[in-house]
Parts: C-alpha cells; sequence; structure tokens
C-alpha cells in the first residue's frame, strides 16, 4: 500500500496529475482525479489520448501496479475455482484483463462518488465482461451497488484500506457509487508512513481495448451463494468478488516499525558522546536543526490543492 500510494503521489504531482474535474456547467466533482494510460472526460464520458483542458497526456501504468491487478484476478481465479470445486472455468465467470487505464480518486473526508455505471470503454472489452480492478487505500469508504439506478435499493460493503473490489463478467455493468468516506478510519501507519492526508484513495483499473473474441458463456445467475462476510475472499455475485486486505501493508510486514538492536543503540550513544564532547570542548553550541523526518508534511498526497 505505500508504494501504491508513493506511486501516486509522485505521478500526481506531474504533468496530468491530481486536478478536480467538472462539468461544462460548473458543477465540481466532489474528489480530485487523475487518469492513466488514457483520459477520461467526466463531462462527454469518453476517452482520450490527451486532457483537454491544459493538453496533458496521461501517465502510463506503473508495472509494479499492473502486477499488483493481476495478481488480485489470479487470487479471485483460484478461489472461485476452489468454491467451485473445479469443476467451473473461473475465466467465463470473471475474465482475465490486462489494464491499460486506470482512474485515480482522491476523495476528502466529505467526498462522495454518484452512482454510476462504467460503460466507457471500447465495446469489445464491455462485452467481453473484461473487469473492473479496484484498490482502495486510506479512509474507508461505503461502496453502493445494484443492478438498478436507484440507490435506495442497492446493497452496501465497506472498502477499507488494502481491499481490492473486482467486477467483471456478469456484474461488469452494475450501478455503483460511493456514499461516504469514514473520517479517521484509515491505519496510522498509512497517514504515517505513506504520509497520506486525510481521505481515501481510489484507483480503478480497466481495458480499453480488447481485441480477441466477445463469445463467452455467462456463468449462470442462480448459483451465487454469497459467503458469510468477514472472509478475505468473498463472492458477492456473478462476476464481483472483494478481496479483503489483500493489497500488504508494504513488503517488510504490517508493522514495520524499525526496532534498533542493542548493538545500535550502543553505536548511537558513543556517537552522541562524541559529539557532545567536541561542542562542550568549543564555544560552538549544538546546532538545533529540526529532523527531516515523516513528519514533515512535504510530500503529503496530494500537494496541489
Ligand atoms: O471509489 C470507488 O470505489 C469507485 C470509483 C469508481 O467507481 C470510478 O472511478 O468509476
Ligand atoms: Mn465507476
Amino acid at each position: 500500500q505505500v508504494k501504491i500510494i508513493k506511486h501516486c503521489r509522485d505521478l500526481g504531482v506531474g504533468p496530468g496529475g491530481f486536478y478536480q474535474p467538472g462539468y461544462r456547467e460548473g458543477a465540481k466533482l466532489s474528489l480530485r482525479m487523475m487518469c492513466l494510460g488514457k483520459n477520461w472526460d467526466p463531462d462527454s464520458g469518453s476517452y482520450g489520448d490527451i486532457r483537454r483542458f491544459d493538453a496533458a497526456q496521461p501517465p502510463k501504468i506503473p508495472e509494479e501496479l499492473t502486477k499488483y491487478v493481476k495478481d488480485a484476478i489470479a487470487a479471485s481465479h483460484e478461489f472461485l475455482k476452489q468454491r467451485g470445486k473445479g469443476a467451473t472455468n473461473p475465466d467465463a465467470e470473471l475474465p482475465v484483463m490486462s489494464p491499460d487505464i486506470c482512474i485515480v480518486n482522491f476523495y476528502t473526508t466529505s467526498g462522495k462518488l454518484g452512482f454510476h455505471q462504467d460503460n466507457n470503454e471500447q465495446r469489445s472489452s464491455l462485452a467481453r465482461g473484461l473487469p473492473v480492478v479496484s484498490f482502495s487505500l486510506g479512509d474507508t469508504a461505503e461502496f453502493l451497488y445494484g443492478d438498478v439506478r436507484d440507490d435506495d435499493k442497492a446493497s452496501k460493503i465497506k472498502l477499507e484500506s488494502g481491499d481490492v473490489l473486482i467486477f467483471g463478467g456478469q456484474s461488469r455493468h452494475i450501478f455503483h457509487g460511493v456514499s461516504s468516506i469514514a473520517p479517521k478510519s484509515a491505519p496510522l501507519w498509512v497517514t504515517d508512513k505513506a504520509n497520506l492526508r486525510p481521505g481515501r484513495l481510489n484507483l480503478t483499473f480497466r481495458q480499453y481495448n480488447y481485441k480477441g473474441s466477445v463469445n463467452v458463456t455467462p456463468a449462470p445467475f442462480d448459483t451465487c451463494v454469497c459467503d458469510n462476510n468477514t472472509a478475505p475472499l468473498q463472492h458477492l455475485r456473478p462476476g464481483m468478488v472483494l478481496l479483503k486486505k489483500f493489497l500488504k501493508a508494504n513488503d517488510q510486514g504490517r508493522n514495520a516499525i524499525n526496532i534498533p538492536t542493542l548493538m545500535e543503540i550502543c553505536v548511537h550513544l558513543m556517537v552522541l558522546n562524541l559529539i557532545s564532547l567536541k561542542y562542550s570542548r568549543s564555544s560552538w553550541k549544538m546546532p538545533l536543526k529540526p529532523p527531516m523526518n515523516s513528519w514533515s508534511k512535504e510530500g503529503v498526497l496530494p500537494m496541489l490543492w
């Protein structure tokens, strides 16, 4: 998660980085957005190679992120195979995709996203049911989804930091949106170690171009038996899988606070002793410089507003 946040921060302050999207009539979306691969224009609801208002070209999706997306799809396939006792072909329910576009949204704690369908990708990609793979980081979101454009009838799930939600196949056209963000719900290490400002970062990966065959046999709708919702992997409905905390905290493990060894503490004390000896002998005062550490708010994502 720390690495993903860093990628977003680095790209987000560069050309084609975060901005606050709005509509022609002046209404603004209550989130900050950055597109990778291709630019998605909320006003026209279409993808293009450059961003209209500043002619910026969207950055490419970092390879490391593409790998995480593929890992998440592979984990879902393994899960679908096991729950179908090997008899089902998971690719028919949730086709494999290789992301070439990604929309990165940053929600402040008052951010929301209205109920909508993701249907601006190429027709062949939609017809094949290539999934949307969504990464959540930071504060928890209440995510709504359903078959009809009525959020009162929607199902609700919580998307926490590290969760991956995948919806493809028969669920590719679900209506969905974010109704609220729970303030201060991000794990402490996300705000401290990754320096994410309060809010939620969401990345939705998709495959815009698809040249293969679209003739797939969809999995029958009524075979879905939803798993109890504390499981790490949950089958929410055909074509929709939630992988709880799939994105690990960082490479070193969840609470990677470096605990110094006794030897390191001794060396540190010796150095401090030598320094104080040096300064006590001369008329110089020890320079008082604030340490550069993660508390400095430099590099807090995003920095543009
Ligand atoms: O933030 C989310 O979880 C959903 C984002 C989304 O639906 C979108 O970008 O199209
Ligand atoms: Mn969407």
